[in-house]
């Protein structure tokens, strides 16, 4: 039987463009997604916006529109850039939908009924200029330990140490600059110590790579906290049933978004089962990818929650470091932020997917981009190692075979050879080893051009006689190409468009034994096209 899959990427917030720091992601789970359909596998890849919370909510006030527009727009910006870098979705969906609000009232329609919430009277700043409760990440003050002003409400960025948002010293509200007043108010709380004992057997189950389980598991240290799930009006969000102005805290309904978006999925095709993915003892696989800022939510609060409604747990949550533009941390406010578009005004999309797999590793380590570093990947790697494979032998094969490739092959040990990487290639991208297939790939073929450069099929096509010795050497090299070319179907879709067209066939694992001889290839026209360093310094300086 086939193995069925469900695939995640965090969820975007609906406040701002697609950029660069989203597409690792992005780009991460869809190479996941194309590798496992390739072999056979049928996979759903699903996301959606995250539309709701403070953030979205001052957004619209900023643009002055509401915030229903705000996320209608920015969902259907959100899916063009997504696809435009042919990262393709079975469905993009939003968090502000009927579905969404229909599973969230059922997780707390149940937390109600197991008795897994209460409330409580709490004590929070209050930014009387806005009329609003500020969470800590809208406080400002100075740091209590180091007495660095500007820090936020529960952490220094100078010091770095964590303090409560009660210690710091003259608290101010970042959005009016105000200061802050303490106010009482109700708030609805999630009893998670509840799920200790399940969360722990189940943080160290393989879900997480080891040194993510373990940091994972020093949180449980001083037992968990409970987690308050609501927020006081003004917000934008889902109300919560029987209270007056309270609504649901984005994270709590954030989540849930994969549930959610995947029942709009199943909505709009009957023939997808919603609980064969979802009933509590599925056999067919889940898997997030996300990046290491939200581990917490995703292996505590989700699982729990997903306990809660009595549905099944994540297979496996893979997580990725951030990205850092010359050794710094990409920040809005010193406009190094590079979005999606920006990119491709600059370079093809297929630039990026092959950059971020050449540094993918199984870890959650930051990942760094500069200049020169992707100057070289893609002139030396791409361009020169492998697209020039298939230049060189093709020139000789359309000039004087009229694209014919030879009727065998000239040295099938090697040609074999390059079909035993398969194992290889399919261990690495199963244990998302992306950085080893790239590695594997640009080894073959510099192999591939040793060889051909050993043979020399330019030494003899003056010589009548070895017109067939040229044209099984370029045939052997164009077939060395074809192969290296479906390891890196995957990772460059657009580029494997193209040489499906150059090449006359499909490129899949299903048939990669049989060569292609006796077979009529097109014409070859530029496939890829170098990148100028001066472009590159140019559009990575000053990040
Ligand atoms: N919008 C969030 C973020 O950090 C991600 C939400 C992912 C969905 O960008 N939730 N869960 N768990
Ligand atoms: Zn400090």
């Amino acid at each position: 039987m086939k193995k069925k899959n469900l695939v995640t990427c965090a969820l975007p917030y609906a406040n701002g463009p697609i950029h660069i720091g989203h597409l690792l992601e992005h780009i991460q789970a869809d190479i996941f997604v194309r590798y496992k359909r390739m072999i056979g596998e049928k996979v759903f890849f699903i996301c959606a916006d995250d539309a709701h919370g403070t953030a979205i909510m001052l957004k619209a006030e900023e643009k002055k529109i509401s915030e229903k527009i705000l996320i209608k727009k920015i969902l259907e910006d959100h899916k063009k850039d997504f696809f435009n870098f042919n990262i393709i979705y079975d469905n993009y969906h939003s968090t502000h939908s009927k579905e969404n609000l229909f599973f969230v009232k059922k997780a707390f329609y149940l937390l109600n009924k197991k008795k897994l919430i209460y409330i409580k009277k709490i004590n929070q700043f209050y930014d009387i200029k806005k009329k609003m409760f500020l969470s800590d990440r809208y406080i400002k003050g100075t740091c209590p330990n180091c007495n660095c002003k500007n820090q936020y409400g529960d952490n220094c960025s100078l010091c770095g140490s964590f303090y409560s948002v009660m210690d710091l010293l003259s608290p101010k509200s970042a959005i009016s600059k105000s200061d802050l007043v303490l106010k009482d108010t109700t708030n609805i709380f999630f009893n998670l110590s509840y799920f200790e004992k399940i969360l722990k057997k189940w943080i160290v189950s393989g879900v997480l790579d080891n040194a993510i389980s373990k940091k994972v598991m020093e949180w449980f240290e001083n037992g968990l906290k409970h987690w308050c799930i609501s927020r006081d009006h003004p917000y934008f969000g889902f109300k919560i049933p029987g209270f007056k102005k309270k609504y649901f805290y984005v994270w709590l309904d954030a989540p849930i978004g994969y549930i959610s978006t995947f029942k709009n999925l199943t909505n709009k095709n009957s023939k997808i089962s919603f609980n064969e993915f979802w009933k509590k003892n599925s056999k067919n696989k889940l898997y997030h990818f996300i990046g290491k800022d939200i581990i917490y939510f995703h292996s505590i609060f989700w699982p729990a929650l997903l306990d809660v409604m009595s549905f099944r747990k994540p297979t496996k949550i893979y997580v990725h470091g951030h990205v850092n533009i010359n050794g710094k941390k990409i920040s809005k406010s010193k406009n190094s932020v590079i979005t999606a578009k920006k990119w491709l005004k600059n370079f093809n999309s297929d630039s990026l997917r092959y950059y971020y797999a050449s540094k993918i590793s199984k870890n959650s380590q930051d990942i760094n981009i500069n200049a020169y570093d992707f100057f070289n990947k893609i002139n030396s790697g791409l361009v020169n190692n492998v697209v020039n494979l298939a230049m060189r032998n093709a020139s000789f094969i359309n000039k004087y075979f009229d694209g014919m490739l030879s009727k065998k092959i000239y040295d099938i040990k090697n040609y074999k050879s390059f079909i035993l990487k398969t194992n290889k290639i399919d261990f690495f991208f199963k244990n998302m080893q992306y950085k080893d297939v790239i590695n594997e790939i640009l080894k073959i073929s510099s192999f591939a051009n040793f060889y051909i450069n050993k043979k020399s099929p330019w030494v003899f096509i003056k010589n009548v006689n070895k017109f067939n010795y040229v044209q099984n050497v370029c045939s052997l090299g164009i077939n060395f190409f074809r192969i290296i070319m479906i390891y890196l179907k995957p990772i460059v879709p657009s580029l494997s468009h193209k040489v499906e067209f150059f090449l006359n066939t499909k490129l899949n694992f299903k048939n990669i034994k049989r060569p292609l001889i006796n077979h009529k290839i097109s014409n070859i026209k530029i496939l890829y096209k170098k990148i100028f360093i001066e472009d590159c310094k140019k559009f990575f300086e000053n990040k």
